[in-house]
């Protein structure tokens, strides 16, 4: 019998043009590509161990057992390992989130990135990077892109072979870096999952949503080779408002902006206007991240700061790909 353990660690990605909006809930296939950067502060490390004695899967997340919900989710997942390994041996899953606590910024997508290459190596699977990322897209879509560093695009594909991510740019070396303000860090009233499934059967928008992600992905891999941090920025904004402006659209309407959202993105229209380039993103919550180039990092900060306390500003580099500890 060998060992059958494994560990990975995968960061975090903020998405610059999002993903919202499943064309099928069980493979999760987008009805649109997306794009994001790999963030160095946040990750995920997981470990797992098959044990022949085991008669289901037993998780922990940081030494924690985990809810009844993520306990199914899990399991479903670790059942897409048995059955590409066609065995049928349960595992001990322990996951350690390395992010701000409660930062609300635990995103499923360094969890389930983490997960797929530790239990896939554990299992003894051999999956190339491309594989790992479409079993990573099963476990949560937006963990597809955690299997690579930098810059990195999700294709959407049409079936579970074509829908997988690719790097664009995994060293970034031209100075783009990130500020998350941490607002709220209580959990989502609306799930994305759930969010994404009323809008796109609700919003009249969300045709115009998928010419719009179609223009960007093409627009911002322009400038993402021009190395032009405005012009990123631009772009990024005005995909994240009008993936926001979804949400208000759809019957019931929703949001997941809260009066600090809104401080935020006031306070770095205002830094424009006074010649510092910044801009901002959010996603399925409250927390603004900001963009911007480092050589701005200490002014941007200085101005954050005074409104929402230096300990709620987490400055992050761009990070790396799916690393194996063991
Ligand atoms: C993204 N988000 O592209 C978008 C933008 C949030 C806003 O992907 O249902 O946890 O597990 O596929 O990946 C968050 O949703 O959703 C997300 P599922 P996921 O990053």
């Amino acid at each position: 019998m060998p060992k059958m353990f494994a560990s990975a660690r995968a960061h975090t990605n903020i998405a610059l043009i999002k993903y919202w909006g499943k064309k099928d809930q069980k493979l999760i296939l987008p009805y649109t590509d997306s794009l994001s950067l790999t963030l160095n502060e946040f990750y995920t490390t997981t470990s797992v161990q098959f044990d022949e004695q085991l008669t289901h899967d037993e998780f922990s997340i940081n030494a924690e057992p985990v809810s009844e919900h993520n306990q199914q989710k899990l399991a479903h997942f670790m059942d897409l390992i048995r059955n590409q390994r066609q065995f049928n041996l349960f595992a001990h899953v322990n996951s350690v989130n390395h992010v701000p606590i409660s930062a609300g910024l635990a995103s499923s997508s360094s969890a389930f990135a983490a997960l797929a290459a530790a239990a896939s190596k554990a299992a003894e699977l051999n999956l190339s990077a491309t594989e790992l990322s479409r079993l990573a897209r099963r476990g949560s879509g937006s963990a597809t892109r955690s299997i690579f560093g930098g810059l990195v695009e999700w294709h959407k594909g049409h079936d579970d072979k074509t829908s997988f991510a690719s790097p664009i740019d995994e060293q970034v070396d031209f100075g783009l870096e990130m500020i998350a303000i941490l607002i709220d860090t209580s959990v989502k009233k609306v799930s994305s999952r759930s969010g994404m499934q009323n809008v796109v059967a609700t919003s009249p928008y969300y045709p115009a949503w998928q010419e719009v992600v179609k223009n960007d992905m093409v627009a911002m891999k322009a400038a993402i080779l021009k190395k032009d941090i405005n012009l990123i920025g631009q772009i990024a904004e005005e995909n994240a408002m009008r993936m926001h402006a979804l949400t208000l659209s759809a019957q019931p309407s929703f949001t997941y902006f809260n009066a600090a959202s809104l401080t935020a993105m006031d306070m770095i229209h205002d830094l424009r206007s006074n010649g510092i380039n910044c801009y901002y993103t959010l996603d399925a919550g409250p927390n603004v991240k900001v963009i911007y180039h480092h050589q701005d990092r200490e002014v941007i900060l200085a101005a954050l700061s005074e409104q929402f306390g230096h300990n709620n500003l987490v400055v992050s580099q761009p990070g790396p790909g799916i690393q194996y500890l063991k």
